[in-house]
């Protein structure tokens, strides 16, 4: 069985706090496609989840959140997806509703944050990834998902930039991106103490999750899976110190359900969404 909405959100059309907007695009996947069926799956899954969140102590139940349903998108032409999520974006700004982004492949982040900028000009952006997804170009190609925090950071400043569980790249793309090597550990709790110190309470904040930053014993459903993840406790940790900013949206990308039989993936990703959403509810 299919479902329309995550949990209990309501239609398109209704007023509430968030929108949720499925992105079902994987056009420039390298390895193993299949990323378009993610923010399904997410739906779908979210219906085995609970509204209340232990980890938080917060409830879902009560708060109205939407689900504007997926965009409808030209295969393979990331020029044309870009334009719709800046479109859809600037629709769910318009509305004053907070954008909850379900991917589909990570480059449709660039999407969004061009949208946020024309209207938080001093936005601060987290990424939670296993890559920098910091190449100049790949494969000949400006503008996909190896690319795509480049891109992103020609228009932000880097000292507005975050990240979190950066652990694989090139030398010279971890090395652009400010990336520390050798890596020890995904989860360098002092990422999380610069996150909570370094960001100004008054400054907004987008949150851009790569569900490919958990540790593939959690994660296996992604395009690219890496060892040596972030677990669930960390990412807890980090959902807490997301209730302490002015937190204005986020995304959940590149869940590959078909690589997951168990649909694992699936859960720990409609539940990533859960205790963000939560996090992003003041
Ligand atoms: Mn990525």
């Amino acid at each position: 069985m299919s479902f329309n909405r995550y949990l209990d959100a309501l239609p398109k059309g209704d007023r509430g706090e968030s929108a949720i907007v499925g992105i079902p695009f994987d056009g420039t996947a390298s390895f193993r496609p299949g990323s378009r069926f993610g923010p399904q799956a997410i739906r779908d899954a979210s219906q085995s989840l609970e509204t209340y969140s232990t980890f938080l102590d917060r409830d879902l139940h009560g708060r109205d959140y939407i689900d504007w349903g997926d965009l409808e998108l030209a295969p393979g032409r990331v020029d044309l997806m870009l334009e719709s999520v800046e479109n859809v974006v600037n629709e769910v700004l318009a509305q004053e509703l907070k954008p909850i982004i379900l991917g589909g492949e990570h480059t449709a982040t660039l999407g969004v944050v061009r949208s946020l900028l024309n209207k938080l000009p001093e936005l601060v952006l987290v990424q939670l990834d296993a890559h920098a997804d910091y190449k100049e170009d790949y494969m000949g190609d400006s503008l996909n998902h190896a690319t795509v925090m480049r891109r992103i950071a020609e228009l932000i400043p880097p000292e507005r930039i975050f990240r979190i569980g950066t652990r694989s790249g090139t030398r010279k793309e971890l090395s652009d991106a400010g990336v520390n090597v050798p890596v020890e550990e995904s989860f360098n709790p002092r990422d999380l103490e610069g996150i909570n110190r370094n960001i100004p309470h008054d400054l907004p904040v987008y949150v851009t999750l790569d569900l490919d930053v958990f540790d593939p014993s959690l994660m296996p459903g992604v395009g690219n899976p890496e060892p040596n993840g972030l677990t669930w406790r960390e990412f807890i940790q980090f959902s807490r110190v997301m209730t302490y900013k002015n937190f204005v949206g986020f995304d959940v990308m590149e869940l590959t359900p078909q690589f997951d039989p168990t649909g694992v993936s699936a859960i720990v990703a409609a539940s990533a969404v859960r205790d963000l959403m939560l996090s992003l509810m003041q």
